[in-house]
């Protein structure tokens, strides 16, 4: 096999662009005849994790099962792009600690709350702020940000990258780092 596996862990805000992000850098490995897998925590919850909510507990198990599978895919060769708010440092590190340790990457898609609820593409920002979602992340519900992650994504003068040049620092990074 010549490719060497990994998990890319994408963090953030809902609304953050996380999906958006994972399906670009997902295509660019496509493209580039690499195989990818992409972990949407949103997805999932519709199958494998349909039985869990959104209390802290449901959360770090709801992490904890795509952590146990993006691992089981990077065992397989393949590049994992898992794309959960994980909002919790401690289920994000469980993650991380299933792995090598070069081979966990934990991407921090680091936008401005009221970018997220400004785009509110689901309306859920809006529900959480009359109440009728309750532990929403970012309104009543914390989000604790990376410590020491191996990748932040910005804005840039308050302008947020296209897609594309996010998923480039992606694509870039796993190649100094020999994944590519
Ligand atoms: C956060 C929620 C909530 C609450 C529903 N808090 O942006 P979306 O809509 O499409 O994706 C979000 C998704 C979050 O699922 P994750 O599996 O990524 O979350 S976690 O890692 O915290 O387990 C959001 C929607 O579900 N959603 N209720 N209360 N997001």
């Amino acid at each position: 096999l010549k490719q060497k596996g990994c998990v890319v862990w994408i963090t953030g805000l809902s609304g953050a662009g996380k999906s958006t992000l994972a399906c670009s850098v997902g295509r660019e490995l496509h493209n580039r005849g690499n195989l990818a897998y992409i972990l949407d925590g949103d997805n999932l919850r519709h199958g494998l994790n349909k039985d869990l909510g959104f209390k802290p507990e449901d959360r770090a198990e709801n992490i904890r099962r795509v952590g146990e599978v993006a691992k089981l895919f990077a065992e397989a060769g393949l590049i994992c792009i898992a794309c959960l708010i994980s909002p919790y440092r401690r289920d994000r590190d469980a993650c991380r600690a299933l792995l090598p340790d070069e081979s966990f990457i934990e991407v921090f898609l680091n936008m401005p709350l009221e970018v997220c609820e400004q785009r509110d593409a689901k309306g859920l920002y809006k529900l959480a702020r009359e109440g009728k979602i309750k532990g929403f992340t970012g309104i009543d519900d914390p989000y604790e940000p990376p410590l020491n992650c191996e990748m932040e994504i910005q804005q840039n003068d308050g302008i947020c990258p296209t897609p594309s040049a996010m998923a480039g620092q992606v694509i870039s990074y796993l190649e100094e780092k020999g994944f590519l």
